[in-house]
Protein backbone atom coordinates (compact mmCIF):
# COMPACT_ATOMS: atom_id res chain seq x y z
CA UNK A 1 0.00 0.00 0.00
CA UNK A 2 1.33 3.46 -0.86
CA UNK A 3 0.15 5.10 1.88
CA UNK A 4 -0.70 3.67 5.13
CA UNK A 5 -4.12 5.76 5.55
CA UNK A 6 -5.30 4.18 2.34
CA UNK A 7 -9.12 3.17 2.92
CA UNK A 8 -9.81 -0.39 1.71
CA UNK A 9 -12.84 -1.71 0.25
CA UNK A 10 -13.34 -5.46 0.43
CA UNK A 11 -14.66 -7.82 -2.06
CA UNK A 12 -16.51 -10.78 -1.41
CA UNK A 13 -16.44 -13.05 -4.31
CA UNK A 14 -18.37 -16.23 -3.85
CA UNK A 15 -17.64 -17.93 -7.12
CA UNK A 16 -16.05 -21.87 -7.34
CA UNK A 17 -17.24 -22.69 -11.08
CA UNK A 18 -13.34 -22.26 -12.40
CA UNK A 19 -12.80 -25.06 -10.22
CA UNK A 20 -13.50 -28.31 -10.81
CA UNK A 21 -13.95 -28.81 -7.05
CA UNK A 22 -16.50 -26.88 -5.57
CA UNK A 23 -16.45 -25.13 -1.75
CA UNK A 24 -14.12 -22.00 -2.72
CA UNK A 25 -17.60 -19.59 -2.76
CA UNK A 26 -17.80 -20.07 1.39
CA UNK A 27 -14.14 -18.88 0.94
CA UNK A 28 -15.07 -15.37 1.80
CA UNK A 29 -17.85 -15.94 4.43
CA UNK A 30 -14.71 -18.43 6.70
CA UNK A 31 -12.44 -15.27 6.38
CA UNK A 32 -14.54 -12.66 7.80
CA UNK A 33 -15.61 -15.67 10.69
CA UNK A 34 -11.89 -16.04 11.15
CA UNK A 35 -11.50 -12.38 12.95
CA UNK A 36 -10.85 -10.28 9.80
CA UNK A 37 -12.69 -7.18 10.47
CA UNK A 38 -11.34 -7.32 14.22
CA UNK A 39 -8.00 -7.52 12.29
CA UNK A 40 -8.72 -4.23 10.20
CA UNK A 41 -10.03 -2.89 13.62
CA UNK A 42 -6.75 -3.40 15.48
CA UNK A 43 -4.95 -1.60 12.25
CA UNK A 44 -7.11 1.08 12.61
CA UNK A 45 -8.40 0.79 8.94
CA UNK A 46 -10.77 2.13 7.15
CA UNK A 47 -12.55 -0.07 5.97
CA UNK A 48 -16.10 -1.25 4.19
CA UNK A 49 -17.21 -5.43 2.37
CA UNK A 50 -19.13 -5.63 -0.11
CA UNK A 51 -20.33 -8.74 -1.83
CA UNK A 52 -20.09 -9.21 -6.00
CA UNK A 53 -23.32 -11.15 -6.61
CA UNK A 54 -22.99 -13.88 -9.07
CA UNK A 55 -26.59 -13.97 -10.52
CA UNK A 56 -29.07 -17.10 -10.41
CA UNK A 57 -27.42 -19.30 -13.60
CA UNK A 58 -28.47 -22.42 -15.12
CA UNK A 59 -25.24 -25.01 -14.57
CA UNK A 60 -24.15 -25.44 -18.11
CA UNK A 61 -20.53 -26.68 -18.15
CA UNK A 62 -20.29 -27.18 -21.48
CA UNK A 63 -21.87 -24.39 -22.33
CA UNK A 64 -19.62 -23.55 -25.62
CA UNK A 65 -16.51 -25.65 -25.40
CA UNK A 66 -15.44 -28.71 -23.63
CA UNK A 67 -12.02 -26.35 -23.13
CA UNK A 68 -13.55 -24.15 -21.07
CA UNK A 69 -15.79 -25.21 -18.01
CA UNK A 70 -18.59 -23.07 -17.28
CA UNK A 71 -17.50 -20.55 -19.70
CA UNK A 72 -20.66 -17.84 -19.43
CA UNK A 73 -21.01 -18.21 -15.93
CA UNK A 74 -17.48 -16.89 -15.62
CA UNK A 75 -17.85 -14.26 -18.19
CA UNK A 76 -20.65 -13.18 -16.01
CA UNK A 77 -18.59 -12.95 -12.83
CA UNK A 78 -15.97 -11.36 -14.10
CA UNK A 79 -17.42 -8.82 -16.05
CA UNK A 80 -19.30 -7.68 -12.97
CA UNK A 81 -16.09 -8.00 -10.91
CA UNK A 82 -14.10 -6.05 -13.20
CA UNK A 83 -16.72 -2.99 -13.13
CA UNK A 84 -16.44 -3.33 -9.32
CA UNK A 85 -12.55 -2.98 -9.01
CA UNK A 86 -12.07 -0.08 -11.85
CA UNK A 87 -14.85 2.16 -9.78
CA UNK A 88 -12.62 1.27 -6.47
CA UNK A 89 -9.37 2.09 -7.76
CA UNK A 90 -10.27 4.98 -9.87
CA UNK A 91 -11.61 6.16 -6.36
CA UNK A 92 -8.10 5.53 -4.36
CA UNK A 93 -9.51 2.88 -2.20
CA UNK A 94 -7.40 -0.31 -1.89
CA UNK A 95 -9.21 -3.20 -3.16
CA UNK A 96 -8.86 -6.39 -1.28
CA UNK A 97 -10.36 -8.95 -3.46
CA UNK A 98 -11.49 -12.17 -1.11
CA UNK A 99 -12.05 -15.23 -3.79
CA UNK A 100 -13.13 -17.55 -4.81
CA UNK A 101 -11.20 -19.88 -7.03
CA UNK A 102 -8.80 -17.96 -9.20
CA UNK A 103 -10.76 -17.32 -12.08
CA UNK A 104 -11.68 -14.86 -10.39
CA UNK A 105 -8.08 -12.74 -10.83
CA UNK A 106 -9.81 -12.48 -14.26
CA UNK A 107 -11.99 -9.83 -13.27
CA UNK A 108 -10.02 -8.32 -10.53
CA UNK A 109 -6.97 -7.67 -12.91
CA UNK A 110 -9.35 -6.46 -16.16
CA UNK A 111 -10.39 -3.71 -13.71
CA UNK A 112 -7.02 -2.66 -12.31
CA UNK A 113 -5.73 -2.78 -15.89
CA UNK A 114 -8.52 0.08 -17.05
CA UNK A 115 -6.98 1.88 -14.36
CA UNK A 116 -2.98 1.34 -14.68
CA UNK A 117 -1.46 1.95 -17.57
CA UNK A 118 1.42 -0.36 -16.84
CA UNK A 119 0.30 -2.75 -13.99
CA UNK A 120 2.87 -4.92 -12.35
CA UNK A 121 1.55 -8.65 -10.70
CA UNK A 122 3.20 -10.70 -8.26
CA UNK A 123 1.46 -14.59 -8.70
CA UNK A 124 2.08 -16.13 -5.44
CA UNK A 125 0.78 -19.76 -6.12
CA UNK A 126 1.60 -23.82 -6.64
CA UNK A 127 0.14 -23.30 -10.13
CA UNK A 128 1.38 -20.86 -12.86
CA UNK A 129 -2.50 -20.05 -14.21
CA UNK A 130 -1.19 -19.82 -17.66
CA UNK A 131 -3.12 -22.68 -19.50
CA UNK A 132 -4.86 -21.74 -22.68
CA UNK A 133 -8.15 -23.64 -24.36
CA UNK A 134 -4.85 -25.34 -26.19
CA UNK A 135 -3.04 -26.56 -23.30
CA UNK A 136 -5.36 -27.27 -20.87
CA UNK A 137 -5.41 -30.67 -18.72
CA UNK A 138 -8.98 -29.87 -17.18
CA UNK A 139 -11.26 -27.40 -19.15
CA UNK A 140 -10.94 -25.71 -15.63
CA UNK A 141 -10.59 -21.44 -16.00
CA UNK A 142 -8.79 -20.92 -12.61
CA UNK A 143 -5.72 -22.73 -14.70
CA UNK A 144 -6.03 -20.12 -16.92
CA UNK A 145 -6.71 -16.89 -15.80
CA UNK A 146 -2.67 -15.70 -15.89
CA UNK A 147 -2.62 -16.50 -19.55
CA UNK A 148 -5.89 -14.32 -19.85
CA UNK A 149 -4.33 -11.68 -18.42
CA UNK A 150 -1.55 -11.95 -20.79
CA UNK A 151 -3.33 -11.47 -23.61
CA UNK A 152 -3.96 -15.61 -24.36
CA UNK A 153 -6.97 -17.15 -24.85
CA UNK A 154 -10.57 -16.85 -25.76
CA UNK A 155 -11.58 -13.76 -26.67
CA UNK A 156 -14.64 -13.98 -24.73
CA UNK A 157 -12.62 -14.03 -21.50
CA UNK A 158 -9.56 -11.43 -22.62
CA UNK A 159 -12.04 -8.92 -23.68
CA UNK A 160 -13.43 -8.95 -20.15
CA UNK A 161 -13.83 -4.99 -19.12
CA UNK A 162 -13.65 -3.20 -22.63
CA UNK A 163 -10.70 -1.42 -23.24
CA UNK A 164 -7.64 -1.85 -21.23
CA UNK A 165 -3.91 -1.54 -20.75
CA UNK A 166 -1.68 -4.84 -21.85
CA UNK A 167 0.17 -6.46 -19.12
CA UNK A 168 4.14 -6.78 -19.74
CA UNK A 169 5.14 -10.55 -18.99
CA UNK A 170 8.29 -9.01 -17.71
CA UNK A 171 6.53 -7.20 -15.53
CA UNK A 172 4.77 -10.22 -13.95
CA UNK A 173 6.95 -12.31 -11.11
CA UNK A 174 5.57 -16.36 -10.16
CA UNK A 175 6.51 -16.90 -6.30
CA UNK A 176 6.29 -20.65 -4.98
CA UNK A 177 5.51 -22.79 -8.20
CA UNK A 178 5.79 -26.24 -8.27
CA UNK A 179 3.13 -27.79 -10.43
CA UNK A 180 3.67 -26.49 -14.27
CA UNK A 181 2.02 -27.76 -17.25
CA UNK A 182 4.00 -28.76 -20.34
CA UNK A 183 2.84 -25.58 -22.35
CA UNK A 184 3.20 -23.43 -19.17
CA UNK A 185 6.94 -23.94 -18.75
CA UNK A 186 7.11 -23.01 -22.79
CA UNK A 187 4.91 -19.91 -22.10
CA UNK A 188 7.27 -18.58 -19.16
CA UNK A 189 9.97 -18.73 -21.14
CA UNK A 190 8.85 -17.98 -24.47
CA UNK A 191 7.16 -14.73 -22.56
CA UNK A 192 10.65 -14.11 -19.79
CA UNK A 193 8.14 -14.15 -17.31
CA UNK A 194 10.08 -14.59 -13.73
CA UNK A 195 8.63 -17.43 -12.26
CA UNK A 196 10.53 -18.24 -8.52
CA UNK A 197 9.83 -21.98 -7.96
CA UNK A 198 9.90 -24.03 -4.61
CA UNK A 199 13.54 -24.80 -5.89
CA UNK A 200 14.58 -21.69 -6.40
CA UNK A 201 13.08 -20.34 -2.90
CA UNK A 202 15.32 -23.47 -1.29
CA UNK A 203 18.40 -22.04 -2.74
CA UNK A 204 17.92 -18.35 -2.51
CA UNK A 205 15.92 -17.94 0.53
CA UNK A 206 12.29 -16.27 0.75
CA UNK A 207 13.77 -13.22 1.61
CA UNK A 208 16.31 -12.74 -1.71
CA UNK A 209 13.09 -14.09 -4.11
CA UNK A 210 10.80 -11.26 -2.03
CA UNK A 211 13.36 -8.34 -2.99
CA UNK A 212 13.54 -9.71 -6.56
CA UNK A 213 10.07 -9.89 -7.02
CA UNK A 214 9.07 -6.43 -5.64
CA UNK A 215 11.66 -4.84 -7.64
CA UNK A 216 10.92 -6.43 -10.67
CA UNK A 217 7.11 -6.18 -10.41
CA UNK A 218 7.66 -2.21 -9.42
CA UNK A 219 9.93 -1.10 -12.02
CA UNK A 220 8.48 0.90 -14.93
CA UNK A 221 4.80 0.42 -13.54
CA UNK A 222 2.26 2.45 -11.70
CA UNK A 223 0.99 -0.04 -9.57
CA UNK A 224 1.53 -3.21 -8.35
CA UNK A 225 -1.00 -6.06 -7.29
CA UNK A 226 -0.85 -9.10 -5.43
CA UNK A 227 -2.80 -12.79 -6.51
CA UNK A 228 -2.34 -14.86 -3.63
CA UNK A 229 -3.59 -18.43 -4.34
CA UNK A 230 -3.80 -20.13 -0.85
CA UNK A 231 -2.25 -23.31 -2.18
CA UNK A 232 1.47 -21.34 -2.49
CA UNK A 233 1.10 -22.30 1.20
CA UNK A 234 2.17 -25.98 2.15
CA UNK A 235 -0.69 -28.26 2.51
CA UNK A 236 -0.07 -29.32 6.11
CA UNK A 237 -0.61 -25.95 7.62
CA UNK A 238 -3.15 -24.62 5.35
CA UNK A 239 -5.17 -27.46 4.11
CA UNK A 240 -8.13 -25.33 2.87
CA UNK A 241 -7.60 -25.75 -0.89
CA UNK A 242 -9.12 -28.71 -3.56
CA UNK A 243 -5.75 -28.53 -5.53
CA UNK A 244 -3.07 -29.45 -2.26
CA UNK A 245 0.55 -29.58 -4.05
CA UNK A 246 3.30 -30.94 -1.52
CA UNK A 247 6.48 -28.75 -0.43
CA UNK A 248 5.40 -25.13 -0.43
CA UNK A 249 5.70 -21.87 1.43
CA UNK A 250 6.33 -22.21 5.53
CA UNK A 251 4.24 -20.09 8.00
CA UNK A 252 7.30 -17.99 8.48
CA UNK A 253 7.93 -17.55 4.62
CA UNK A 254 4.17 -16.61 3.38
CA UNK A 255 4.78 -14.32 6.41
CA UNK A 256 7.96 -13.08 5.62
CA UNK A 257 6.83 -12.36 2.54
CA UNK A 258 3.67 -10.28 3.16
CA UNK A 259 5.83 -8.34 5.93
CA UNK A 260 8.16 -7.60 2.87
CA UNK A 261 5.20 -6.50 0.66
CA UNK A 262 3.74 -4.37 3.34
CA UNK A 263 7.29 -2.50 3.96
CA UNK A 264 8.27 -1.83 -0.15
CA UNK A 265 4.76 -0.08 -0.39
CA UNK A 266 4.34 -0.94 -3.76
CA UNK A 267 1.63 -3.10 -3.71
CA UNK A 268 -1.80 -0.85 -5.35
CA UNK A 269 -3.98 -3.96 -4.70
CA UNK A 270 -4.65 -7.93 -3.63
CA UNK A 271 -6.58 -10.64 -3.80
CA UNK A 272 -6.72 -13.82 -2.00
CA UNK A 273 -7.69 -16.97 -3.49
CA UNK A 274 -8.88 -20.56 -3.29
CA UNK A 275 -9.73 -20.92 0.74
CA UNK A 276 -11.67 -23.99 0.49
CA UNK A 277 -13.57 -24.73 3.91
CA UNK A 278 -14.83 -27.93 3.31
CA UNK A 279 -10.91 -29.02 3.14
CA UNK A 280 -9.83 -27.16 6.12
CA UNK A 281 -9.14 -28.62 9.56
CA UNK A 282 -11.76 -26.62 11.68
CA UNK A 283 -10.84 -22.66 10.96
CA UNK A 284 -7.24 -22.88 10.72
CA UNK A 285 -6.39 -21.80 6.94
CA UNK A 286 -8.72 -19.06 7.47
CA UNK A 287 -7.09 -17.83 10.68
CA UNK A 288 -4.01 -18.11 8.96
CA UNK A 289 -5.39 -16.07 5.80
CA UNK A 290 -6.33 -13.52 8.27
CA UNK A 291 -3.05 -13.61 10.30
CA UNK A 292 -1.46 -13.03 6.55
CA UNK A 293 -3.90 -9.96 5.74
CA UNK A 294 -2.37 -8.49 9.14
CA UNK A 295 1.15 -8.60 7.76
CA UNK A 296 -0.13 -7.35 4.70
CA UNK A 297 -1.57 -4.31 6.14
CA UNK A 298 1.23 -3.40 8.42
CA UNK A 299 0.62 -5.73 11.60
CA UNK A 300 4.05 -6.12 13.18
CA UNK A 301 6.13 -8.47 15.54
CA UNK A 302 7.87 -5.76 17.58
N1 LIG B 1 -2.61 -26.70 -14.14
C1 LIG B 1 -3.80 -27.40 -13.84
C2 LIG B 1 -4.97 -27.01 -14.76
O1 LIG B 1 -4.83 -26.16 -15.59
C3 LIG B 1 -4.23 -27.17 -12.40
C4 LIG B 1 -4.28 -25.72 -12.02
C5 LIG B 1 -5.43 -25.32 -11.24
N2 LIG B 1 -5.22 -25.24 -9.79
C6 LIG B 1 -5.15 -24.10 -9.13
N3 LIG B 1 -4.68 -23.01 -9.75
N4 LIG B 1 -5.42 -24.04 -7.96
O2 LIG B 1 -3.68 -22.29 -9.16
O3 LIG B 1 -6.02 -27.53 -14.66
MN1 LIG C 1 -3.99 -20.28 -8.85
MN1 LIG D 1 -2.86 -22.92 -7.35
MN1 LIG E 1 9.27 -3.45 -15.74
Amino acid sequence: MKNPNTPVSILTVPFDLGASQRGTKLGPEAILKAGLVNKLHSLQMKHTIHEVHFPPFIEERYSSSPRLNYLNENIRIHSKLADEVYRISKNGVFPLILGGDHSIAIGTISGLRKHYQNLGIIWMDAHSDLNTPLTTPSGNIHGMSLAVNLGMGDPKLTSIGGLKSTIDPKDVVIVGARSIDHGERELIRREGITCFTMHDIDKLGMAHVMQEAIRISSSGTDGVHLSFDIDSIDPQIAPATGTPVPGGLSYREVHLAMEMLYESSILTSAEIVENNPLFDDHERSSELLVGLIGSLLGERIL
